[in-house]
């Protein structure tokens, strides 16, 4: 029986990676390294998080004139030194920092990691799930490192992943064949596979989104909210999710299906979410579990970032019930 082998057989995370890499000729194990830092710095937020002390405002602002907790502060820290000290990258883009970190040169490799460290900071002191999210680049030419190199369009990460806090602390991760989730054994210190292979339902029950801001919609998403409540097809209405934590209503929406939305409204024509750190690496896993992202006007990985901290709308979750939006961004058009 199969979840008999996986409590005596235990696949960490590494030995996955690890596994993943023997399949590729030319891997020289540096991705594996990589993403054991990245691993060190998500068991430093799990623990990190659960303590009282460490919540209260840190009193800074960061570039999008947020206020910090210390809790934000301290994972952005412990993020960059550890993927600086990996030496396995190079060029870093983290949502705290204004500008892009080009890692010494002594100390480079070929990844850039673009990362929010700690997503959901309205969510901290309520104790409800936060979470990191990563996407992974190879740069283009090592003798000659830009900004360009994390200026690509999302279909060219290598990697993509996020590690959730919440009532269990989980990592779900994809390295281009398929998504992964692993949940961490506090015991072990060690995350472990729990979810092979995560295929996303073709059409979901939920959506989810900050119905609040539905004054300011444009018709193709009201017109999708209004068809979730009062289908007229004979089908059931949806049911309303919303955390308000990117990484645990995507988690959610990959695991029961449905759609997760952060549209662009009249305030904001971009939305909300951040290409780089946000919206890429969850369309990345989106594909790879066989759902779909879209912009409102084309596929999120087809998107060319000109700016570290662009935005953009975001629609991503069940096949079928994105392209149900697809259907409705196209009729406006
Ligand atoms: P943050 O970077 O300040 O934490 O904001 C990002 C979060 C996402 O996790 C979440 O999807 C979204 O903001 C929620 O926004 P809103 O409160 O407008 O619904
Ligand atoms: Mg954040």
């Amino acid at each position: 029986h199969e979840a008999d082998a996986y409590r005596t057989d235990l696949m960490t995370i590494t030995r996955y990676v690890l596994n993943e890499q023997s399949r590729n000729p030319e891997a020289r194990g540096d991705l594996t390294i990589l993403l054991s830092h990245i691993v060190l710095g998500c068991k430093f937020v799990a623990s990190a998080a659960g303590l009282a002390k460490l919540i209260g405002l840190a009193g800074e602002t960061n570039v999008q004139g947020e206020e910090q907790k210390k809790l934000d502060v301290l994972s952005n820290e412990v993020f960059v030194k550890a993927l600086v000290s990996s030496g396995r990258t190079c060029v870093l883009v983290s949502e705290e920092d204004e500008e892009a970190t080009f890692v010494d040169p002594a100390l480079r490799g070929k990844y850039c990691v673009c990362f929010d460290p700690l997503d959901g900071s309205s969510n901290i002191d309520c104790g409800v799930s936060i979470g990191t999210i990563f996407g992974i680049y190879m740069i283009k030419d090592k003798e000659n490192v830009t900004l360009e190199d994390v200026l690509q369009p999302g279909k060219n990460m290598v990697a993509a992943g996020y590690c959730m806090y919440g009532s269990s602390c989980t990592l779900v991760l994809s390295t281009g064949n398929g998504v992964n989730g692993f949940t961490l054994d506090p015991s072990l210190g060690e995350f472990i596979l729990t979810h092979p292979d995560i295929k996303i339902p073709k059409k979901g029950k939920i959506y989810s989104v900050n119905e609040g801001n539905a004054k300011n919609w444009d018709e193709p998403t009201a017109k999708f909210v209004e068809k979730c409540k009062f289908p007229k097809d004979g089908s059931s209405p949806k049911s309303l999710r919303y955390i308000g934590s990117m990484v645990a209503d995507v988690h959610r929406t990959l695991l029961y299906g449905g759609v997760f939305l952060y549209p662009a409204d009249k305030k904001s024509p971009n939305g909300k979410l951040r290409v780089l750190y946000e919206v890429f690496p969850m369309s990345f896993l989106m594909e790879q579990a066989g759902g779909q992202s879209f912009t409102g006007k084309g596929r999120a990985l087809d998107l060319v970032p000109t700016k570290i901290h662009e935005r953009s709308p975001i629609f991503l979750g069940s096949y079928e019930d994105v392209e149900e939006i697809k259907g409705l961004y196209a009729a406006q058009a």
